[in-house]
């Protein structure tokens, strides 16, 4: 199922097969929270800016409009539109960085929705269930992403009820396969590493979930308020205590700069809010540095945001014209601008990907690094 194609030091070239298609990696998963890209970017778009996996979160789902609801509306694929693969969290993250008053428990977490107030349970069990209703491509393990500044004994209790929920996963997720009235018979599982900023506790845990065959792994609890370095010794540890055949995701992460990184550390899958949400703000990715739009420069600018992109956006509009937009507040500002920087963050991984191939990652990665340092045109 996973399989890879080429090695470049430790990044890895590879080729993940599932029912609902083949992601090539290294790849970023284009977040859609509640099922929509924010930005009014339709799946019928993601289509022209390379998008190869979706990501949605179980929490929001469930939440709004329900799991059953979707469920009997054929799953998320046939709801929103979309027939590659799609990704969701498990809630547990959410919960942690949403939810106002929540307690956390060996069953589970006790929270409030952030929607409506209603008190809501959610443990391993009930987030498989709400995965399966779903019926995504790959689901995650529920976990807990301890804070950034914990106690080490926090940490440790923390991350030892999180191999517990593991385990609990592993098992609702084999029994709801086989349930003859389930969407999807082969989902996914993947496990979640944690540990916060403490090596030999990543270590312990990576070697343990590493021994409970999943299907995948991902380190979590990262890019919550550590410094980048603190983050990239994390992975230089962590990543060699994961199967090598097996892929490897950095949850949430990150920066074109931390995306090249984590690579060059075996990562192989990633998301992030920040192309949606900075483009929502006017803010777009080039190879020559961030831009901000909003600003005055580009008044009479008549140049597409990035000479030479192939986004449906810039081969047709003007920064002069999306700053009018955005002045303008007319929602096609923000639309433009997220769509561009998605096909920014795709391109990126496409051209990872062929770097790579051609064993000239750390060429790649340093002319990249170089370009987007350069001061805003
Ligand atoms: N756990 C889960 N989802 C996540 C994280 C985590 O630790 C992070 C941390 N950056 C982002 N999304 N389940
Ligand atoms: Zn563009």
């Amino acid at each position: 199922m996973y399989k890879i194609l080429t090695k470049d030091g430790r990044a890895k070239r590879a080729r993940f097969e599932t029912v609902h298609g083949v992601i090539e990696t290294p790849v970023f998963m284009n977040v859609g929270t509640a099922a929509a890209i924010k930005g009014a970017v339709a799946t019928s778009d993601l289509e022209q800016i390379g998008t190869q996996v979706e990501l949605s979160n179980t929490y929001h789902l469930h939440v709004r409009p329900g799991d059953e609801t979707v469920k009997k509306l054929g799953g998320l694929h046939k709801f929103m539109s979309w027939d590659k693969p799609i990704l969701t969290d498990s809630g547990g993250f959410q919960v942690f960085s949403l939810a106002g008053l929540r307690k956390i428990k060996e069953e589970g977490v006790y929270f409030n929705s952030h929607v409506d107030g209603r008190k809501i349970f959610m443990g391993p069990e009930e987030s498989m269930r709400i995965q399966s209703n779903l019926a995504s491509t790959i689901a995650m393990a529920f976990d807990e992403c301890a804070p950034a500044k914990a106690e080490r004994e926090y940490i440790q209790n923390s991350v030892e009820r999180t191999t517990r929920w593991l385990a609990r996963c592993k098992t609702e997720m084999r029994r709801l396969n086989g349930l003859p009235d389930t969407i999807n018979r082969c989902q996914l599982l993947f496990g979640i590493n944690q540990g916060g900023t403490l090596e030999d506790v990543r270590v312990r845990h990576a070697d343990i979930i590493s021994e409970m065959d999943l299907d995948g792994y991902a380190v979590g609890g990262l890019a919550v308020g550590e410094t980048h370095e603190e983050m990239y010794r994390i992975l230089d540890v962590t990543v060699p205590h994961l199967p090598e055949d097996k892929p490897t995701y950095l949850m949430g992460v990150g920066t074109p700069a931390n995306i090249l990184e984590a690579v060059d550390r075996g990562v192989d899958f990633f998301d992030c809010v920040y192309p949606t949400r900075n483009g929502r703000h006017g803010h777009v990715y080039t190879d020559h540095g961030k831009m901000n739009l909003f600003n005055a420069k580009y008044e009479l600018d008549d140049r597409p945001i990035e000479e030479g992109c192939g986004c449906p956006v810039c081969r047709r509009y003007s920064r002069a014209y999306i700053r009018h937009l955005l002045k303008a507040k007319e929602m096609l500002g923000m639309r433009f601008c997220v769509l561009h920087n998605l096909y920014f963050y795709n391109t990126m991984m496409k051209e990872i990907r062929e770097a790579i191939e051609k064993h000239r990652f750390a060429e790649y990665k340093k002319e990249k690094l170089g370009r987007m340092s350069r001061p805003e045109m």
